[in-house]
């Protein structure tokens, strides 16, 4: 792995924000692809804070700092991963679920789903179901994109389902579920359309799922 992916992913690691904005420009400029640098600098340092979280080696504050340091690098490489030109595609809502505070996944989706030439309108975080069809019927989206990161929040996923049954609306929209604890079993068993494990395959399924919406 290059030196300075190295760096990155340590810059990373101690939520050193203002060091990633400067290391990740240097890298695109040193012929680093965008891929490598979110994988192999950003997401390795990610990788290494949860595990440190997980063995109660670091706390909260220190991930949060972490966090901020992964959004302010991925930001920089947002156009970088974004495909040119094209009208949009199709349009996708995207949120992560109420009670949920995880937005570093989320925001990788709506960067991928973006170089897909997908529109993306994102509700942040904390999001409850009667937002999300409140949106749905402002914007007219053609897929609905959930994200839970904890176990706790993962029901709020079958909530935002059930209340596009409720409004009747269930049959007009693909609803997509996806996060490190949500699986292609409990997708089916909530009734969601589609479960993708990471960001890139979400946003392919997306793309897959517009066209067959839009009968192409
Ligand atoms: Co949180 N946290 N956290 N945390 N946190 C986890 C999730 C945890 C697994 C850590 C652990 O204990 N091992 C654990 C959950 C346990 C569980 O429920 N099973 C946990 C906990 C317990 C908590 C708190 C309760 C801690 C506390 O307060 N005591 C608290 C809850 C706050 C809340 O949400 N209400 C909390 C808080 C936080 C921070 C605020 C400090 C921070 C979040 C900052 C932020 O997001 N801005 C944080 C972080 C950073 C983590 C870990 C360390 C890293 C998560 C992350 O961003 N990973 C995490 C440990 C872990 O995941 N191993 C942990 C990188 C990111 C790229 O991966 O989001 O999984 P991820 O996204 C992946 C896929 O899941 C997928 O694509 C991405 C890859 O391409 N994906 C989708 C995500 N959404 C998708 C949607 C799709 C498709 C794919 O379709 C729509």
């Amino acid at each position: 792995m290059s030196e300075l992916l190295n760096e990155i992913s340590a810059a990373l690691q101690s939520g050193k924000a203002k060091t990633v904005k400067e290391l990740v420009p240097r890298a695109l400029e040193e012929g680093i692809s965008a891929k490598d640098i979110l994988e192999q600098g950003l997401l390795a340092g990610m990788d290494i804070v949860a595990v440190k979280f997980k063995n109660n080696e670091v706390y909260v504050p220190e991930v949060l700092i972490a966090a901020r340091a992964m959004n302010a690098g991925t930001e920089l490489l947002k156009p970088h991963l974004a495909e040119s030109g094209a009208k949009p595609l199709g349009k996708a809502l995207l949120g992560t679920v109420k009670g949920d505070l995880h937005d570093i996944g989320k925001n990788l989706v709506r960067m991928m789903f973006e170089g897909k030439g997908i529109e993306v309108i994102d509700l942040g975080v904390d999001v409850p179901p009667e937002k999300f069809l409140e949106a749905y019927k402002a914007e007219a989206p053609d897929v609905i994109a959930l994200s839970a990161l904890l176990t706790t929040t993962m029901g709020e996923m079958k909530s935002t389902v059930d209340a596009f049954v409720e409004a009747g609306e269930r049959g007009n929209v693909v609803i997509m579920v996806g996060g490190a604890p949500v699986t292609d079993s409990f997708c089916e068993s909530i009734g969601a359309d589609i479960y993708a494990a990471d960001a890139a395959s979400a946003a392919e399924a997306a793309k897959q799922a517009i066209l067959e919406k839009k009968g192409a």
